[in-house]
């Protein structure tokens, strides 16, 4: 199982890979020795990775410091070692999965949002089976009934994860049905609710105001949901993402992020930036667009993926 995971997250991070591990092989092994130019050029693929600016410099900071303590010989395998060090030191102890055998509350409530197409359906879908696959019982509620096509699609993932969803109709209130799903999820004694919203509504201030309300009518429900306010962000939007977060965090309150699409981006080091810039864990990942494809976020993995095998 672990060996599957680890070929799925290598060959969706196999981009990111090659854009950054293959050019630091070409910068470092070129210059021979890690000079000014050297590290100057080094920075330069780690922002083209989107680690982001700050992120690339610090790193950059770092390897000059270490490279002059210990007496650097400027060899490309050294340069991959140490970042890797450096990467996955800069995350350590900072993995924050999601609560999957223990659930910390029941139901336990858990708010997806995001802007339009990031993959929200999607990772509720894989979401959804992942809890029912460790035994939970587990209800989607379709609070995206602005877009007409939402509903039916959330109950395709729901009917492939084998869970159950609570329906609205195009155009109801989505706190009126966060408020009664929460209230179903409770008479029928489910463990996990998720609640899918809309990523597009007239203006981001009336879908940042709908998030507010829906969180409101949760709480009415129960004083402690939702436990997890999830934001999904596609990674292939590169620095646009921590936009995203920002904006996000400031209108409603987030407990973690979803990164998906890593399977098809140069772009990974979002993920990097992203925990350091803002403070908020990456819980999860999306590699892929099937009912498996997504996958606990643990910074040792990523970085081992990112930057390629241990060099010899
Ligand atoms: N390659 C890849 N595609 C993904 C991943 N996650 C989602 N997608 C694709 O992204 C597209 C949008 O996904 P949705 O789940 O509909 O996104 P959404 O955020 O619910 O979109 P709206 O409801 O319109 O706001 C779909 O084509 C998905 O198959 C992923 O991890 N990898
Ligand atoms: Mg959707």
């Amino acid at each position: 199982m672990l060996g599957r995971l680890l070929d799925k997250l290598n060959s969706g991070l196999s981009k990111t890979r090659e854009a950054l591990a293959d050019k630091i092989a070409t910068v470092v092994g070129s210059g021979g020795r890690l000079d000014e130019d050297t590290l100057e050029e080094l920075e330069a693929v780690l922002i083209q990775a989107d680690v982001g600016m700050e992120t690339a410099a610090a790193l950059i900071e770092e390897l000059r410091q270490r490279a002059r303590q210990q007496r650097f010989k400027g060899n490309s395998n050294e340069v991959m070692a140490l970042l890797k060090e450096h990467l996955a030191g800069m995350l350590e102890s900072q993995d924050q999965d999601l609560p999957f055998a223990e659930l910390p509350a029941r139901p336990y409530t858990i708010l997806v949002v995001g802007v339009n197409g990031v993959g929200k359906t999607t990772t509720i879908g894989k979401l959804a089976k992942r809890y029912a696959e460790d035994g939970h019982k587990v209800l989607i509620a379709a609070c995206d009934t602005f877009r007409a096509a939402a509903v039916p699609q959330l109950e395709i993932w729901a009917e492939r994860a084998g869970v159950e969803i609570v329906r609205a109709q195009q155009g109801a209130d989505p706190a009126a049905v966060a408020f009664d799903a929460l209230g179903a999820a409770k008479a029928r004694e489910v463990d996990v609710l998720i609640v899918d919203t809309a990523g597009r509504l007239h203006t981001k201030v009336n879908l940042m105001e709908e998030l507010k309300k829906i969180r409101r009518s949760l709480a009415k429900q129960d004083p402690g949901a939702p436990h997890e306010t999830l934001l999904v962000l596609d990674a292939t939007t590169g620095q646009n993402t921590l936009n995203q977060a920002r904006q996000f965090h400031e209108a409603t309150e987030l407990t973690g992020l979803v990164l998906t699409k890593l399977d098809g981006t140069a772009k990974g080091g979002i993920a990097l930036a992203l925990r350091r810039e803002l403070g908020i864990p990456v819980k999860l990942i999306g590699v892929g667009e099937g009912l498996d494809d997504l996958q606990p976020f643990e910074h040792r993995t990523f970085v081992e993926a990112m930057l390629g095998a241990e060099p010899s």
